[in-house]
């Protein structure tokens, strides 16, 4: 009798029915609507995003950690085990509900006004309007304390100057948070779509994340009321909490990539026949297999044993690093692995392989480089800040 990987560690033997019966319901969905189209996406770098966040809206994965507004109110848990099957159809799907949720509505839902909330969260836990969250500019990624961007006051008003790269949802969100530098510290602004002085522009060619929406978004003097402010955003802690909520789904998101890669290895170990026997009788394919099942199931537990920390309302930034870390860094490392166990075949569309590995490059970088959650981790164990010289 064969068993799955995550069989092998009883994982569901560690969740609740809801957050079973969760998992099932995007799984489904992820099979069902996006496994049939994903690999042509990919392929085009073309996807009807539009129309992908109205069905996610309708799932209920947009915002489902938060409370109130329409959002779902589930634990955290749940969250992650969703993001986890998302990402197995492809980390550019995870994305778009990762932006949204974590970043663009979990914005506005701590820091944001009554009349800000009451505008955008219903309308982005439904999917009829897509949001996305300017920290990166082009200079400026893993330390964006540096930022350029500005926002000056002008009476009641304030106006907005300067760029951010790397935007996902960027060219068609209908808001933008934006962060900025002030005579008063940092601060995040509301920006929608249409306001003048305000640009956005798609960023081609990606080798990575292609069924995902990436741009620069340019703002040359855009006049912004007072009411556009975050009022609870008072310094970089704000974005950089955001940011926490968005690398506690990739900790799940990337091992269900990898799940996906080793489900596909072992199905395709099982029956490719060389020297007269399927791959998977060979001792070399097992050692694989069998070291990529541990790498899977251990960031697993530990992903599980976070969203617990996260759910109790314990959780320490540092200890999602610890989950970003290791399930990107073991993700793509399953990916490749999974991808020479497939010979030639490993190279095409016809499996998800190679689109994993390349899409959690991305995902290697994005939410903070390995090298930044390695000195966070760092920093933690020695006290000593080794990001600057
Ligand atoms: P530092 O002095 O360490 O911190 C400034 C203030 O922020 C607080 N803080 C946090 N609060 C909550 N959660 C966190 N994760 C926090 N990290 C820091 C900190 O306590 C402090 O508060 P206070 O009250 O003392 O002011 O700031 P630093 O400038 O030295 O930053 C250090 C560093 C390197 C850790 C930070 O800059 C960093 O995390 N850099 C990486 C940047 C990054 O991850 N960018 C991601 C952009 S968004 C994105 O990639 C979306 S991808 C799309 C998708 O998710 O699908
Ligand atoms: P850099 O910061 O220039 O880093 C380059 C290399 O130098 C990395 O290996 C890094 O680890 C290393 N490095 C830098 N500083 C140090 C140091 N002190 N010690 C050791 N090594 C160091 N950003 C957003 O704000 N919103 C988004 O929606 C968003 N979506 C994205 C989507 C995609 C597809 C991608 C690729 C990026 C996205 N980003 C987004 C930006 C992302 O967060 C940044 O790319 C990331 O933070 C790294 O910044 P950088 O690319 O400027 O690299």
């Amino acid at each position: 009798m064969t068993r799955t990987p995550l069989e092998l560690f009883d994982v569901d033997g560690l969740l609740t029915p809801d957050e079973r019966d969760i998992r099932a319901t995007v799984r489904r969905f992820v099979d069902e609507r996006l496994r049939p189209d994903v690999a042509g996406w990919f392929e085009s770098g073309e996807l009807p995003a539009r129309d992908l966040v109205k069905e996610f809206g309708a799932l209920g994965v947009l915002g489902m950690h938060l409370e109130g507004y329409g959002c779902a109110g589930t634990n955290a848990v749940s969250y992650g085990l969703a993001c986890a099957e998302l990402e197995a159809g492809d980390s550019g799907l995870r994305s778009m509900v990762s932006v949204q949720g974590s970043l663009s509505m979990y914005s506005i839902h701590r820091y944001g006004s009554d009349e800000q909330r009451q505008e955008w969260l219903p309308r982005l836990a439904a999917g009829e309007a897509i949001g996305c969250f300017g920290l990166t500019e082009a200079d400026y990624g893993s330390n964006p304390a540096g930022m350029r961007t500005t926002a000056r006051r002008d009476g009641t008003d304030w106006i907005l100057d300067g760029s951010k790269m790397w935007i996902t949802n960027g060219p068609i969100a209908d808001v933008a948070t934006v962060w900025a530098r002030t005579d008063e510290g940092f601060r995040g602004f509301l920006v929608p779509a249409g306001t003048p002085g305000f640009t956005a522009r798609a960023i081609h060619q990606k080798l990575s994340l292609r069924a995902s929406v990436t741009g620069e978004l340019v703002f040359d003097g855009v006049r912004l009321p007072d009411s556009a402010r975050l009022p609870g955003a008072t310094s970089l802690g704000a974005p950089l909490s955001c940011l926490g909520e968005a690398r506690f789904g990739i900790v799940f998101g990337a091992l269900g990539a990898a799940r996906d890669c080793l489900d596909t290895a072992l199905e395709y170990a099982m029956t490719r026949v060389q020297f007269d026997r399927p791959i998977a009788g060979f001792q070399l394919t097992q050692a694989k297999l069998a070291d990529m099942t541990l790498e899977l199931g251990k960031g697993m537990l530990l992903a599980i044993h976070l969203g617990r920390l996260k759910d109790a309302g314990t959780i320490r930034p540092e200890q999602v690093s610890l989950g970003k870390l290791n399930s990107v860094r073991e993700a793509i490392a399953i990916a490749r692995e999974c991808r020479t166990i497939l010979g030639g075949s490993g190279i095409t569309l016809e499996y998800p392989v190679l689109r994993h590995a390349n899409n959690l490059e991305s995902v290697l970088t994005y939410e903070g480089t390995s090298e930044m959650h390695t000195l966070i981790i760092g920093q933690a164990l020695t006290g000593l800040a080794a990001f600057a010289g």
